[in-house]
């Protein structure tokens, strides 16, 4: 079983680190040294930052605190701590180089490689089945997503280029899905690299509600925006409206509108927005007024787990919506491997048992929810991960997108962002309640 024998846990855990590097090294060396130290965003970070601050981490988990070794560059914590500075003040930081922030990962990189031979992988909470490394690994994943944000809001021409995704058939299935009423498991007690806001698993009740096949499209969210849905009050929450009206928002971000044709720029080449692709880059008050004008509503948190991993048949939850198999590219649209979401209808093999399409991959999708923590939560290893974050300032958004990795991405993987957010890749499907 590869949840006990400690060889097949070292192989699991040297290759998603090894995986998450190679990543990031494409993400810092596709553009020249002023591109890495230049912020393209306020709110985002120098690409710099992130490199050094994946090993600033690394250093201080696997390193120090598995390892017991002393700090190589105790001055440089405060720096590339993301509580210390917000994003927008990190150009102003006495940051590592370019060659000197490669240079310190992947000294980090090799001392960790020496740790991973020699640690227990079982005994201690913190390495029990390789956990500090895979929550390393899908530390990285998740800023080589971030890159990858920032890669899409700098200027200039194009860096980065992957295949497209296969273009689908037009889906022809059920708009809709019904999914049943009654309890499931909700989170995990069990899945070994789950973070701490996953956990424990409980069971929660929900009434039967129907939920999108799949993500809505940019040809529907056009309609909603042809229809006046960005000049018409009634759809939106308060603060939504409020916040459209003076940032002056009429589209997702990265749309121009060019005569009757709508246009997004997308990783420095402008395109033609495609109709059958999920729209991405909207904001949670976008998805929740795109809802209302739908006559529906984004499902809760509860609703997308359950019509992710609950399964009739079996009566249980499933890690994925697929089953307990690790994505592979027949399932999802992961990892980059595309620079898009794949069209509506993609991935026949990825589906539920109730037939439900791209829950995993291609958009992260938001949801009604606030971030909260589940009952029994228990901050590890650090507050600071997800403690700090619940509360009603955030929205939970499910399902990973094309730009993470699958080690970061789990049926029941929990993101979070404020609801006005929409340089993510960000979209939704929506939801409505069943017979009662
Ligand atoms: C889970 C994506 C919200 O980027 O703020 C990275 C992940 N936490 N380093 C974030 C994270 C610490 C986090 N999100
Ligand atoms: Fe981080």
């Amino acid at each position: 079983d590869s949840l006990v024998d400690p060889e097949a846990v070292r192989e699991r855990a040297v290759t998603t680190l090894v995986t998450a590097r190679d990543r990031t090294t494409l993400l810092t060396s596709c553009v020249e040294d002023p591109d890495l130290t230049a912020q393209h965003s306020p709110l985002m970070s120098p690409l710099v930052w992130d490199l050094a601050h994946i090993g600033n981490q690394e250093e201080q988990w696997l390193l120090r605190t598995v390892g017991g070794q002393e700090a190589i560059r105790p001055e440089i914590d405060g720096i590339y701590d993301a509580f210390e500075h917000p994003r927008s003040e990190r150009p102003t930081l006495p940051l590592l180089s370019p060659a000197e922030s490669r240079r310190y990962a992947a000294e980090v990189r090799g001392r960790v490689l020496d740790v991973l031979e020699g640690a227990a992988l079982h005994g201690t909470r913190l390495t029990e089945a390789g956990f500090a490394f895979g929550m390393i690994a899908q530390h990285e994943q998740q800023h080589d997503e971030t890159m990858l944000i920032t890669h899409q809001l700098r200027k200039g021409p194009q860096a980065l280029t992957a295949p497209d995704p296969d273009p689908a058939p037009l889906f022809t299935g059920p708009a809709e899905v019904l999914v049943p009423g009654g309890p499931f498991i909700m989170g995990t007690s069990d899945e070994p690299w789950a973070l701490d806001n996953e956990r424990p698993a409980h069971r929660r009740e929900v009434d039967p509600f129907y939920i999108d096949t799949t993500p809505v499209t940019n040809a529907e969210y056009q309609a909603f925006i042809e229809d006046g849905g960005y000049d018409t009050e009634r759809w939106w929450a308060p603060a939504g409206w409020a916040h459209i009206r003076r940032q002056s928002i009429h589209a997702p971000l990265f749309w121009s509108r060019d005569g009757k044709q709508w246009l997004r720029r997308r990783f420095g080449v402008t395109e033609v927005v495609p109709p059958d692709e999920p729209v991405v880059h909207v904001c949670w008050y976008e998805a929740d007024a795109y809802a209302r004008w739908a006559g529906r509503r984004l499902p809760t948190e509860a609703e997308w787990e359950k019509a992710a991993r609950h399964d009739p048949a079996g009566g249980r939850s499933t890690r994925y919506p697929w089953g307990d198999a690790d994505p592979a590219p027949e399932h999802a649209n992961l990892g980059q491997r595309h620079l898009r979401p794949a069209p509506a209808g993609s991935y026949p093999q990825g589906e539920s048992p109730l037939g439900v399409r791209q829950l995993i991959g291609d958009v992260w999708e938001w949801t009604a929810s606030d971030f909260e923590p589940y009952p029994g939560f228990q901050a590890f290893p650090y507050k600071e991960y997800s403690e700090v974050f619940f509360g009603p300032d955030h929205k939970v958004l499910r399902g990973g997108s094309f730009a993470v990795d699958a080690v970061a991405c789990r049926g029941t993987f929990r993101n979070w962002d404020y609801p006005i957010r929409r340089q993510i890749f960000s979209g939704f499907r929506t939801a409505r309640p069943g017979a009662v």
